[in-house]
């Protein structure tokens, strides 16, 4: 099986991150991809710190292995958000949607592994100062908020700017992509679409099934024009967006537009009215699996990649 310096940097059996996707990844899931021999991320999003207290406290009945938290940056809980973390020490804790910065210090002293996601070089650049552990390089195939480079030329410029761990994300479905990964120079991958349909992974059937329709052209990007770009399934809600946005629409209002829309995806199962953000792997997903099926998929079609291309190359 291959085994790389992800594994042990996280003490993981597998190079397989779940990505901590707000109001998706809940305990449940993440203790089974942790159970499974990948690291399961807590998505606590824009989430109340109680959710995050209750989620912490569940996936640690679940599962003694090591589990992540993703903060996202723009939370307007984050000062508690961070104080729970300190509190309550995870593994690992990834974050998005801005600069970790300044929290770097306070998480590695409690123990924890830190690890940035990043759209561009100049991220990078900037945080390798502050004593992060690794990078997740994340390309805007990427379901939800996104940066503008793609996994292919993200990931191998961001490998040759910094000399920490390097974990690629954005358009990674299995196997190939793994090795496709690996190739780029990357330690690891980090995938959230996939483990949307997860057994495990507690969102509504329907959003479940929205996804497994879902064919490669149907996701789009809503509020290129506010700043905030984000990948989500096109539906009446991403139609609204475009309309607002090509007749002109104050950037804020398009903005409030999205607000609470997430939650009425992912929770309340509303896939016309809410953001059902996903990847453009979605074309990919065929069925609802359980996370162990899953890491043992992807393990069992990167050895046949490999294989493959032993083969192939001359
Ligand atoms: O964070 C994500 N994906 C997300 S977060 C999210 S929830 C959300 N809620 C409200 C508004 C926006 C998002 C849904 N999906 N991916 C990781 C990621 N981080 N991609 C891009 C970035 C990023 C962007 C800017 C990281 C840093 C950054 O830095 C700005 C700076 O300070 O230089």
């Amino acid at each position: 099986m291959i085994r790389t310096a992800l594994c042990d940097l996280l003490d993981i059996e597998y190079p397989i991150i779940q990505g901590g996707m707000a109001w998706v990844a809940t305990g449940e899931l993440v203790a089974a991809v942790s159970e499974a021999g990948g690291l399961g991320v807590i998505g606590s999003g824009a989430a109340p710190p109680d959710w995050l207290r209750e989620q912490l406290h569940k996936t640690r009945k679940l599962t003694n292995k090591p589990f992540g938290v993703n903060v996202m940056l723009l939370s307007p809980y984050l000062a508690e958000i961070m104080a729970i973390l300190l509190a309550e020490p995870v593994a690992v804790v990834t974050t998005g949607a801005g600069n970790p910065g300044k929290y770097v210090t306070a998480l590695r002293e409690v123990g924890t592994k830190v690890i940035p996601v990043v759209s561009s070089v100049a991220l990078a650049k900037r945080l390798v100062r502050s004593g992060v552990d690794a990078f997740i390089a994340e390309g805007m195939e990427s379901g939800g908020h996104i940066g503008e480079l793609t996994t292919m030329a993200l990931v191998p410029q961001v490998v040759d700017a910094v000399d920490i761990p390097v974990i690629a994300a954005g358009g990674i479905y299995d196997g190939r992509g793994l090795v496709a990964a690996l190739a780029l120079g990357a330690v690891g991958i980090q995938m959230g679409t996939r483990f949307m349909c997860a057994e495990e992974c507690t969102i509504p059937m329907r959003v479940k099934e929205f996804v497994i329709r879902a064919k490669d052209r149907d996701t789009t990007i809503s509020g290129t024009t506010t700043g905030h770009p984000v990948r989500c399934l096109r539906n009446k809600l991403t139609r609204k967006f475009d309309e607002m946005e090509k007749s002109g629409t104050p950037p804020e209002e398009i903005d409030d537009l999205g607000v609470g829309s997430l939650r009425l995806a992912m929770v309340e199962g509303d896939i016309e009215n809410g953001t059902v953000m996903a990847g453009q792997v979605c074309g990919m997903v065929k069925k609802v699996q359980p996370s162990r099926e899953i890491i043992m998929d992807i393990m069992n079609s990167a050895e046949s990649t490999l294989s493959r291309l032993n083969n192939q190359v001359v």
